[in-house]
């Protein structure tokens, strides 16, 4: 089902023609009420009587997550406080939240392009949503709520964590589509595997994940795991939350941009040129209907590409790879660029070891060292013995010895460096509790 047709088939050059008008209002709009952007459009030269459509992109200047830092807390919205039904925030890892703000016109947006997800991952009104994402500050939990109830769900509102209670509302209830982190999917999974439940005897049969980074290798242990449809959720509480794109069930072939709402442009970080569809740069993304505090091409920091052609489920907005990386989490180790996501994609295609993994960056000697660690299945470190991991045995280190070097092997080929690696047993790698999973530990500088 396709929620809003007229909008998401829309042919190529509507949509466009219809981002322009709407990208001339927006300049003229933030110019005149956002002093932040008078300044910096009067800076740049852009005078908004002049601003014709998207030729005019490229001259237009950025927003950047520290814009929003200096005009903490309010200092972006563009209208006044009277007039803004909601705020959220991000927690950002260091210092003050980024702060922002929705009209009761801008919260009705977000939640038709979140029923528009629902729809593109084979949600039907009437079915039931088991909604895992934290509610509060955090802009998964009422996202995803919202736009439930507006395509027809049945919402059960439990939030992010308490597995047992998340496991016992699957059987009892038995909604037909759940969402929650990547890596809170796999503290399910590996809950219900535990318990003895099978899958099969529930009746989800779709998973919506999203807010953090993961690989295709993920997905498919996910789906073989939890006998579902895994399907990829992204958005950003600057441009709205949940919802700026998503992946249709079809296709699972990269996450529909919502055009209509969003411009998206995919840029070279350094340069800020544009690149070409199909290779990877940063995201930066321009809302074009929200009123509270709207944005003008927003740095993400989100690397990924771009592919403008029309998809098998037939809508025509443009679809985004997977988040490969960000321009800050990208490890710099001894000269070769590293993203944590080729790591987990080289990690999960090995036998004898699970999904779950840290990675841990020293510098030694002015010399950066890079430390994967991951457990081994419950299988192999019962076969193997404890005593092995726990460093007491002599027996079968051969064996643990040579998955190390399988795996250090793979990596090596992956990433064209030597990385040391480490076995953990079950159990030892962290965990999902319920949100985001911190798995990259960089110790080289005191954060
Ligand atoms: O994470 C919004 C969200 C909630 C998206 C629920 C999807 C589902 P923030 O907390 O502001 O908002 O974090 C946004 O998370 O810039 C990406 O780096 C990352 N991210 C979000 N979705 C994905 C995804 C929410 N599907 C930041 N894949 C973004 C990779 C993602 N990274």
């Amino acid at each position: 089902m396709i929620w809003n047709e007229a909008m998401e088939t829309m042919p190529r050059p509507d949509i466009e023609a219809l981002q322009s008008q709407r990208l001339r209002e927006l300049v003229a709009y933030l110019h005149e009420r956002v002093p932040f952007y008078t300044k910096s459009m009067d800076a740049a030269g852009v005078v908004p009587a002049d601003v014709r459509g998207l030729e005019d992109l490229p001259r237009l200047p950025f927003t950047k997550k520290s814009d929003l830092r200096d005009n903490y807390p309010f200092g972006l919205f563009a209208v006044p406080l009277s007039e803004v039904s909601r705020t959220h925030a991000s927690s950002g890892t260091t210092g003050k939240p980024t702060v922002v703000g929705y009209t009761q016109n801008d919260i009705d947006i977000w939640a038709e392009v979140v029923a528009r997800c629902f729809a593109l991952s084979g949600a039907q009104p009437g079915e039931m949503f088991q909604n895992a994402y934290g509610y509060g500050l955090f802009t998964g939990g009422l996202g995803m709520h919202y736009g439930a109830e507006k395509l027809g769900l049945t919402v059960i509102p439990v939030s992010g964590g308490n597995t047992a209670r998340q496991i016992m509302l699957l059987q009892d209830f038995g909604p037909q589509i759940m969402a929650c982190t990547p890596s809170y999917a796999l503290t399910l999974a590996d809950a219900l595997l535990e318990q003895g439940i099978d899958p099969d005897d529930l009746a989800v049969r779709v998973f919506i994940l999203g807010a953090e980074p993961w690989t295709e290798a993920m997905r498919q242990e996910l789906e073989a795991k939890l006998k579902v449809h895994a399907v990829n959720i992204y958005g950003l509480s600057e441009i709205i939350g949940p919802g700026v794109s998503n992946e249709c069930v079809e296709a699972k072939d990269g996450a529909h941009v919502f055009e209509d709402h969003f411009l998206v442009e995919v840029l070279d970080p350094v340069t800020g040129t544009a690149v070409p569809d199909g290779e990877i740069g940063e995201l930066v993304f321009t809302t074009l209907t929200k009123k509270a505090m709207p944005l003008l091409r927003y740095r993400t920091g989100d690397l990924a590409s771009l592919n403008r052609e029309k998809c098998i489920c037939g809508r025509t907005h443009a679809r985004m790879s997977r988040i490969v990386g960000r321009t800050d989490d990208m490890l710099i180790i001894r000269g070769v660029n590293v993203f944590p996501s080729q790591i987990e994609a080289a990690l999960l295609g090995q036998p004898h070891v699970s999904p779950h993994y840290r990675i841990n960056v020293t510098r030694a000697d002015h010399l950066d060292q890079i430390e994967v660690q991951v457990e081994v299945t419950e299988r192999f470190f019962r076969e193997v013995g404890a005593d092995v991991f726990a460093g007491h045995a002599e027996t079968a280190v051969s064996e643990t010895n040579e998955l190390k070097q399988t795996i250090h092997h793979t990596l090596r080929e992956a990433l064209g460096l030597n990385v040391q690696v480490s076995l953990l047993a079950p159990g030892e790698a962290p965990r999902s509790e319920g949100g985001k999973l911190k798995r990259v530990f960089d110790n080289r500088v005191l954060k």
